[in-house]
């Protein structure tokens, strides 16, 4: 059965419509399976701190034991769903591909049992994290490799706060490529004066997953065509929400395999709070709009949500916002298609697809393979948005009902882009 488009816009604003209210969403939507289960005490909450939202996305549960923060990551393989239509065996954590986020108060013990139900072995680093040297996690340099059916125990003492990663140090290349990664952020000590109103964390990877397979390819080098936040594509990526005037929080993580990715917002500049060296002093007064996070990285950006609309959050990297189908076809710019279609057609399939996702938006071509996405996403409201892969939309309102997905901005019609009057043209002198 093929998803259509019009399957994957529904089954997402539905996702985020049908999830819990408050803290809960968009943190976690409809794809919140068996492993996202309530957790105790929230650590922002017990901490006075607001807790990190991580949309498309849940927090790892704890259980306080004699003062200690006690955690479980059980790496397993995960049958993930990209986006409606494009599923593959991964491997990640807790079920969840990528882990659950790990939330914790700097100057707590923290206590991780990591389980493998791998077929091979596996160990995990805590990246950025100042620990003992035996409790980073390297296979082979710091401990013997976790193998299948054991479960290892880390615990080290937080020493620092801010946005942080973990992942698979053992075959990196092929544990990272099939998704065995996740966030670790650590609150501080201090809960801070002025803590921002909304604070989402989003983890950035590629995959490459062919046209009709189910297992991503971890020999690839370069030609990665599933670029995600947060393990999505667009539009399966969960829409981050703001209330007009309030301090947004987005702390930007990557752990793609070869891709730096400039991540850019419209409507708002942003001034970069922190890396995951540490926080970044206030009177670093320069601002920015789009931010590059290398790979290996974390950047936190802060801004004021002051302009209502849907604003776009995503890689410029204009080849990380397209799909599978959009790569290796021929370069038709500029020529006659009347006279080249029909050839076309007989060779090279795919091309049905790019030109009924570039032109008036139609479903997924019959001609593409089942398992696969066409190079671009979902309709907005005005027709296709020629986006997908590592994209998704800053909804600024004037108010927000939590938990209720605020839709399409309804803009002004006088601020709408429109087509010229003959009358505007001839009063401007324009000849259009
Ligand atoms: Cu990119």
């Amino acid at each position: 059965m093929h998803t259509t488009r019009r399957d994957l816009l529904r089954s997402s604003l539905i996702a985020a419509a049908a999830a819990p209210a408050l803290r809960a969403w968009p943190g976690s939507g409809a794809d919140s399976g068996a492993g996202s289960a309530p957790q105790t005490s929230t650590p922002g909450q017990a901490h006075s701190q607001r807790a990190v939202i991580t949309p498309n996305g849940v927090t790892l549960p704890h259980r306080m034991v004699d003062g200690v923060r006690v955690l479980h990551l059980v790496a397993e393989e995960v049958e993930h769903e990209f986006a409606p239509g494009l599923a593959a065996r991964c491997w990640g954590y807790n079920g969840r591909v990528h882990g659950p986020t790990i939330e914790c108060v700097e100057g707590e013990t923290v206590r991780i049992y990591v389980t493998n139900r791998l077929p091979v072995s596996t160990t995990v680093h805590w990246h950025g994290l100042i620990v003992p040297s035996g409790m980073d996690g390297v296979g082979g340099l710091h401990q013997r490799p976790i193998e299948p059916g054991e479960t290892f125990k880390y615990e080290f003492t937080l020493r620092q706060h801010g946005t942080y990663m973990y992942h698979s140090h053992h075959d990196e290349m092929t544990q990272m490529a099939l998704g065995l990664m996740g966030l670790f952020v650590i609150h501080p000590r201090e809960p801070e004066p002025n803590p921002p109103a909304r604070d989402y964390a989003i983890l950035l990877s590629e995959w490459k997953l062919e046209p009709g397979t189910r297992r991503p390819d971890p020999n690839e080098m370069m030609d990665f065509n599933v670029l995600t936040m947060n393990a999505k594509i667009h539009p399966a990526t969960q829409n981050l929400v703001a209330q007009r005037g309030e301090r947004v929080r987005i702390r930007l993580a990557n752990l793609s395999a070869m891709s730096h990715h400039p991540i850019h917002l419209h409507g708002h500049s942003f001034r970069v709070t922190a890396t995951d060296g540490g926080p970044l002093p206030e009177s670093n007064g320069w601002k920015e709009v789009s931010i590059l996070v290398p790979v290996g990285s974390t950047r936190t950006i802060e801004f004021i949500a002051d302009q209502p609309g849907d604003w776009p959050l995503h890689c410029h990297m204009t080849h990380h916002v397209m799909n599978q189908m959009g790569h290796g076809l021929p370069n038709t710019v500029g020529a006659d298609l009347g006279r080249i279609d029909e050839t076309l057609y007989a060779h090279v399939p795919a091309y049905g697809d790019m030109e009924d996702e570039m032109g008036a938006g139609g479903d997924h071509s019959s001609l593409a393979p089942p398992n696969s996405l066409p190079m671009i996403g979902g309709k907005g409201p005005y027709g296709t948005i020629t986006m997908s892969g590592m994209f998704t939309i800053l909804k600024v309102r004037e108010s927000i009902a939590e938990g209720v997905e605020p839709g399409w901005y309804e803009a002004p019609p006088e601020t709408i882009a429109r087509r010229a009057t003959k009358e505007e043209l001839e009063r401007d002198g324009i000849s259009g």
